[in-house]
């Protein structure tokens, strides 16, 4: 039997390229490897508002983003989380286990809820869903970017926790990071992720984004005051660029210094517009070719519930189990 992997993104804003490089690119190469789920993970959308309707139209979107990059239905299981009561399930029973410190130190929770008037439950609880979202299937494997990594620690945490307590029940995760472009940061500020919530004109890349405006968007990119690429003096907006190039093209460390050692910076961002709307030019049309397709969306994501269902209900049966909770019928 193949390992098992499950990794998520949320419909929460226009998906970019820092969720390309950072996990969906690696999601497409490694399907044959393993049994991938891949979850729209709408859940954890909703622990900042959203707005209804655009909140609908943005699952879709997504569902056809994961189609149009390259996962392959047939071999993969593309979910919306809420479409599996499961998810929630299992969170509750994990949050149980959680001591509370464990999340209020969480970076991603501290920098959301300090951009928020109210701080809800859920913003707190996010990553025992998330741990919830990888137990609930007993992956092996999660691939995501960098910014994932102390939720994915934690949820090994958690599992060992609920281990200790009721014995072996979750297999432990481990992380899988890209080699190149695990962290993606913004073009106007290249201290910070690139991030589908943070506003700004040229913050993000999206995926849908038309030629036009990527170029523009990466000409604006912010670098610093040298006039040419250095390898052994990289400010971080030149080293972003770099590694947006070097992501995409999957050029080697030694092509990427022979080439742009030198270079000016506005043939540099000229040189990564043209690489990155070669790139996403077959994605975009693929795209558009599935939104045209009344109906193929839904059937993937009905097919992905029924195909995951099952494993998913295993685990919450042997959860309740384990924890004594009922399962007499
Ligand atoms: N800047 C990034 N570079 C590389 N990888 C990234 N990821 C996110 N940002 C970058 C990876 O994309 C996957 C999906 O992310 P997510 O939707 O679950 O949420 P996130 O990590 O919180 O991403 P965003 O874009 O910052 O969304 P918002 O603003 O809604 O919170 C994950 O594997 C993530 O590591």
């Amino acid at each position: 039997m193949k390992p098992r992997v499950f990794s998520g993104v949320q419909p929460s804003g226009d998906l970019h390229i820092g969720n390309y490089l950072g996990a969906l690119k690696h999601w497409v190469k490694i399907q044959d490897e393993y049994e991938c789920i891949f979850g729209i993970v709408d859940l954890h959308a909703i622990t900042v508002y959203q707005d209804p309707a655009q909140l609908r139209n943005k699952i879709e979107e997504l569902a056809a983003l994961f189609l149009a990059v390259g996962i392959d239905p047939q071999r993969s299981s593309i979910i919306v989380q809420s479409s599996i009561p499961a998810h929630a399930e299992l969170a509750w029973m994990l949050t149980c286990v959680t001591p509370v410190g464990w999340l209020t130190r969480m970076t991603q929770y501290k920098s959301k809820a300090a951009a928020q008037e109210t701080v809800g439950d859920g913003l707190l609880q996010y990553p025992v869903l998330m741990a919830a979202d990888i137990l609930l299937y007993q992956a092996q494997v999660v691939p995501v970017g960098d910014d994932q990594v102390q939720h994915i620690e934690l949820t090994r945490d958690i599992a060992q926790r609920f281990n200790h307590l009721y014995g072996e029940t979750f297999v432990m995760p481990e992380t899988r990071l890209p080699v190149v472009g695990a962290r993606i940061m913004g073009l106007d500020n290249p201290e910070a992720k690139m991030s589908k919530s943070t506003p700004g004109s040229h913050h993000a890349v999206a995926l849908l984004d038309p030629p036009d405006v990527i170029r523009q968007k990466i000409m604006r990119a912010t670098t610093d005051s040298k006039p040419a690429v250095d390898f052994d003096d990289l400010g971080p907006g030149v080293r972003n660029l770099l590694t947006i190039f070097q992501a995409f093209a999957e050029w080697s460390d030694e092509q990427m210094r022979a080439h742009f050692t030198g270079m000016r910076y506005s043939e540099l961002k000229k040189q990564v517009a043209d690489m990155v709307i070669a790139c996403l030019e077959p994605i975009q049309k693929r795209y558009h070719e599935i939104r045209n397709e009344p109906g193929y969306v839904t059937q993937v994501l009905r097919q992905g519930a029924e195909r995951v269902t099952p494993i998913a209900n295993a685990t919450i049966r042997l959860v309740k189990e384990r924890m004594g909770l009922y399962t007499g019928f």
